[in-house]
């Protein structure tokens, strides 16, 4: 990182011009985003040194134990989000239902909904792991002035107008798109500026690295064990290298830049995997298209489901092109 380096901010106001009619609401928005995810980052940075470790005791929708962190990472990018009073929805995984959010003049005129999962992954904390933010952007569907609906938050991933996340990793760093390039921004803890560090995020031409949780082997599809067994086999460039953190932002962070497939298949337990479309999916899926990959469910296009339910989840396969189409390839041949 080098002083010549734009920062975020200096970015988020070039862009602005570059849209010729908008409003600066979702400039607004991003920037709101920055700053809830710099004071995350604070926290989840001292989360060894104070007593904020350990579940809070609750469990989230999905029956899952909330983890202390997950739900202060939720207060906070809600609260950021609400007291700007720039979005008219919020949904996010650790909240049963969506938030509706009345504008600065007290309607509903606001144009842009929020779908996040607040901290991903947060099962790592305890042992020091990288988590993330993921976020997921869209202009409302339901006429300006009236309260949000269940129909604003169930649109399908291809209509996001902008997706990201951040990684609170070795480094810090906010990657997101509005829709053409993929840029990333480094987080300097010291002066709390994030730089942009990774101008235009292309996946490499070709992958090596495949990421899955290779203990739930046995309840794979036949397609899936199948490919596991492609990417080991000695052949040109395989075996692949397997790499798993468990957290899906640093793992699909790490396949962006040197190029892998992650994937989270149906088991026979969970048929429809453990990912939510919504929150995690959909969010990814947008960035990895915008940075010449691909995500399907193992038979099509992610950004093409239309989402049934707000904590839905969905089978997930997500990375370089050339990978995903293999993985395709068998599963359309072993299809049960
Ligand atoms: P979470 O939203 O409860 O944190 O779960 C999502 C996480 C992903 O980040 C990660 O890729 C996956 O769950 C790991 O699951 P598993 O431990 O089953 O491999
Ligand atoms: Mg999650």
């Amino acid at each position: 990182m080098t002083k010549h380096n734009k920062t975020l901010g200096e970015f988020i106001i070039n862009k602005q011009s570059e849209f010729k009619y908008s409003s600066g609401e979702l400039s607004r928005l991003i920037n709101s985003i920055r700053l809830a995810g710099k004071i995350v980052n604070h926290e989840v940075n001292k989360a060894g040194l104070v007593d904020i470790l350990g579940a809070a005791g609750e469990e989230n929708i999905q029956g899952e134990d909330q983890q202390k962190l997950d739900v202060y990472a939720n207060e906070v990018f809600i609260n950021t989000l609400v007291n700007r009073e720039i979005v008219c929805g919020i949904a996010s995984e650790e909240e049963d239902d969506f938030i509706t959010i009345k504008g600065g003049n007290k309607k509903h005129d606001n144009k842009y909904i929020v779908l996040m999962d607040p901290l991903d992954g947060s099962s790592n904390i305890d042992v020091n792991v990288s988590v993330g933010t993921i976020f997921s952007i869209y202009r409302r569907i339901t006429p300006d002035g009236t309260p949000v609906t269940i129909d604003d938050f169930l649109q399908p991933g291809k209509q996001q107008v902008a997706a990201g996340y951040i990684v609170y990793g070795t480094s810090t760093m906010i990657v997101y798109s509005t829709g053409h390039g993929v840029n990333g921004f480094t987080l300097n803890p010291a002066i709390g500026t994030y730089y942009l560090s990774h101008p235009n995020m292309k996946f490499p031409e070709k992958g090596n690295i495949y990421s899955v949780n290779e203990g739930n082997y046995v309840h794979f599809p036949e397609g899936v064990k199948k490919y596991i067994k492609y990417c080991q086999e000695e052949e040109g460039e395989r075996p692949y290298t397997s790499r798993y953190i468990g957290s899906l932002v640093s793992d699909f962070h790490r396949n962006m830049i040197k190029g892998g497939i992650y994937f989270y298949p149906s088991t026979s337990k969970n048929p429809d995997g453990k990912l939510r479309l919504l929150y995690e999916c959909n969010p990814m899926a947008f960035l990895a298209e915008r940075a010449g990959g691909k995500a399907s469910n193992g038979f099509n296009r992610i950004l093409d489901i239309k989402p049934s339910e707000l904590h839905q989840r969905v089978p997930f396969f997500c990375g370089n092109k050339d990978m995903v189409d293999k993985l395709e390839a068998f599963m359309q041949k072993h299809k049960e």
